[in-house]
């Protein structure tokens, strides 16, 4: 597929987040997200304060925040203002259309209130995304569908992948992209393609993670954004590290030129 600059996506965008996204990463030049996994507030926020110039996302899994509160959202929110980058709840809804809005409105984490994007799953049919459409309309919000995983023995293989693919392109207005391992024809350049399962010097886990480098997702695999959480957060340098991965995620994008 000929190539097509972030600014040219930002202005094929069917989604507002995707627009915002497209043009933050344009600007700032960094196609690095992190997945920053971690079960205590003030860490989570530490951290963010010191990678927050180096990235365009900024992940988090809030149902495994031991201490959560509605401050730990306020504070988070103002170092994404300070720093510009946007907030991913990773929370992978997967229910019916009607229990995803009371997951993503209600309950303690009130997710649809402070994520700029979520990801979900498909399995239950495309009618999830009903859930979500009230209220993404007044945030402007992203959906992301899990079109593939990168852990071992994934089922988001085949023709459930390419269902996946038909599913964001019915539903353009909520949904912002992809997560993926590699950019499929059919995953037109509206879509943001976000692949996890990223590290420099590792071949996976002990419970099913498996990785690629940064070069072969973006360049060979032809997505967007690389996804990176262990190889940075738990390094002694993140700081560091997330150079070293934004540089990298950076310099293959635009290779492809
Ligand atoms: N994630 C994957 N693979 C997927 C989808 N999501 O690893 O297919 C998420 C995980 C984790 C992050 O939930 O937050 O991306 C990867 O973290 P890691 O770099 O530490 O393995």
């Amino acid at each position: 597929a000929p190539f097509v600059s972030f600014q040219e996506r930002a202005k094929l965008a069917t989604n507002p987040t995707a627009n915002k996204l497209f043009q933050l990463m344009a600007s700032k030049k960094t196609n690095l997200a992190v997945a920053v996994d971690l079960t205590v507030k003030q860490e989570i926020l530490d951290l963010a304060e010191k990678i927050g110039s180096e990235i365009c996302v900024l992940k988090t899994h809030v149902d495994i925040v031991q201490d959560y509160d509605q401050q730990f959202i306020k504070d988070l929110q103002a170092i994404a203002a300070k720093h510009n980058f946007l907030i991913f709840e990773d929370r992978k809804f997967a229910d019916i259309g009607n229990t995803v809005k009371y997951q993503f409105e209600n309950g303690v984490y009130e997710i649809s209130k402070w994520a700029d994007m979520v990801t979900i799953h498909g399995v239950a049919g495309p009618a999830i995304i009903d859930g979500f459409r009230e209220s993404i309309k007044t945030t402007g919000a992203g959906l992301l569908l899990l079109a593939q995983m990168s852990s071992k023995g994934s089922m988001c293989v085949g023709e459930y992948t390419n269902q996946m693919v038909e599913m964001g392109k019915s539903n353009q207005d909520a949904v912002m992209g992809f997560i993926c391992q590699e950019r499929l024809s059919a995953m037109s350049d509206n879509f943001v393609l976000m692949t996890p399962g990223v590290q420099f010097n590792s071949a996976g886990d002990s419970m099913g993670q498996q990785y690629n480098t940064p070069e072969y997702v973006i360049k060979e695999k032809n997505t967007d954004v690389i996804i990176v959480g262990r190889g940075i957060y738990k390094s002694s340098n993140p700081k560091e590290e997330a150079i070293k991965y934004r540089t990298a995620s950076w310099s293959a994008y635009e290779s492809k030129q």
